[in-house]
């Protein structure tokens, strides 16, 4: 018997379909975003990045033009199984020779080669305003502004970009998920919490005035507890944000990096699942403070995708990327992040959830405890290999090779 079929009959005995768990797998999309390969740059405009976040780190070989950048993505995406999106944020618009386009006046023509690309690699879109690194950000604030011609600007950033979102849908025939997060805050203990509050949520009312269909379009919020220079107070803070989709039905997102660092989002997931029919994961990896690290098969990342696939919500939970690390390859820095996510996706597949859950309710600690930790050594790489495999994705530490290939041939020669 060969490696995997070793491992299937070990997994049977807790009667888990190794079969089955790679198949399911296979149809969970999973959302990389584009701004991994530029440090958050993006194409309109020539501001350096602002809204409280930070890409550190200067590793040779950043995409620096539409083509460059979308080079990369799909040569990401030959080394990453699975089904896939693409998250396109809206400062990575294309402009033509000598065109100037203010944010609020976005088109969806200025996004047709990204549909082209998708189209190319058979996958969906989704979408974010892009509420930072742009002269129009008064102050840090953008929708909870005191000015109104501030607030208005954005606003109008807001609808073009659901606009921009339902074209996406319907050019790929894959609902796009457009997620709203405002980097606005204060630095300095503020004087009014509640007003910028209200401006919010004034605001997004009006940009959610926009009509658009829900079938196609899934618009959601993203909360923050803080962000460099930014560190007293979020007007988008998570009872906010949770509250604002709870009472318009939008759909709340989670970042694992936007809590304090002892919550955890895997927690939160089944209690949001209680209330939403639908929820979305921004999965990064926070490293003492909102770092965007690169996503790692780690602890927190296995429980984030138990919580989804013991919860039965595989088709509830729009599963987003998003982390931006300059310091390593950052090609690399996609594929692995992909990758881990998937493997955390599997080993959740491979899980006997009712047999542990059975125990819980029996009041069997030790059985659910003892079990839990056997399974961590079970042979999960023999079956990883077999899912990479199936989806004709380079296996094992195979891709690495022809990261480097690309790095000496493409990326270092820019
Ligand atoms: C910032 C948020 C937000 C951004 C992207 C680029 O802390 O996580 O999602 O990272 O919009
Ligand atoms: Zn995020």
């Amino acid at each position: 018997m060969n490696a995997y079929e070793l491992a299937r009959v070990e997994y049977a005995k807790y009667g888990i379909d190794t079969d089955a768990a790679i198949e399911r797998l296979r149809s969970v999309p999973v959302a990389m975003h584009c701004w991994q390969g530029d440090d958050v740059m993006g194409f309109d405009s020539k501001e350096a990045l602002s809204g409280g976040i930070q890409t550190t780190g200067n590793y040779p070989g950043r995409a620096t033009s539409p083509e460059e950048l979308m080079a990369d993505m799909r040569k990401a995406f030959s080394l990453i199984p699975g089904t896939k999106k693409i998250n396109v944020h809206a400062c990575y618009a294309i402009f033509a020779e000598g065109e100037a386009v203010g944010r609020d006046a976005i088109e969806p023509k200025h996004f047709a080669p990204w549909v082209e690309l998708a189209r190319e690699l058979g996958v969906g879109l989704d979408f974010n305003p892009t509420f930072f690194s742009h002269p129009m950000v008064k102050d840090n604030l953008t929708l909870s502004s005191p000015d109104k011609d501030v607030r208005d600007y954005w606003i109008r950033h807001g609808k073009a970009c659901i606009r921009i979102a339902e074209y996406f849908a319907k050019e790929t025939g894959v609902p796009c998920v457009v997620n709203v997060w405002i980097p606005d805050g204060y630095k300095e203990v503020p004087a009014d919490r509640y007003s910028p509050r209200l401006r919010f949520k004034e605001s997004l009312d009006e940009m959610l005035s926009e009509p658009y269909d829900k079938s196609l379009v899934y618009i959601t919020l993203e909360s923050k507890v803080f962000g460099i220079g930014l560190e007293s107070y979020t007007v988008g803070s998570a009872e906010f944000c949770l509250s604002y989709s709870t009472r318009k039905g939008i759909t709340p997102l989670m970042d694992n990096g936007h809590y304090h660092p002892t919550e955890v989002v895997s927690d939160k997931i089944p209690a949001l699942l209680a209330f939403n029919e639908k929820i979305a994961l921004h999965i990064t990896r926070g490293v003492r403070w909102d770092s965007d690290h690169v996503v790692a098969f780690d602890d927190e990342t296995k429980e984030i995708a138990k919580e989804i696939v013991r919860c039965g919500a595989l088709d509830r939970v729009f599963i987003a990327l998003d982390y931006f690390d300059a310091s390593i390859n950052r090609l690399a820095a996609w594929v692995i992040g992909m990758r881990n996510v998937q493997k955390a996706l599997l080993s959740a597949l491979l899980t006997p959830h009712a047999l542990l859950a059975d125990y819980q309710n029996k009041a069997d600690f030790t059985s659910m405890f003892a079990l839990t930790e056997e399974l961590k050594t079970m042979p999960f790489g023999a079956v990883w290999d077999r899912y990479l495999e199936v989806c004709g994705a380079p296996l094992g530490a195979e891709w690495i090779e022809e990261m480097r290939k690309y790095e000496a041939e493409v990326q270092l020669k820019r």
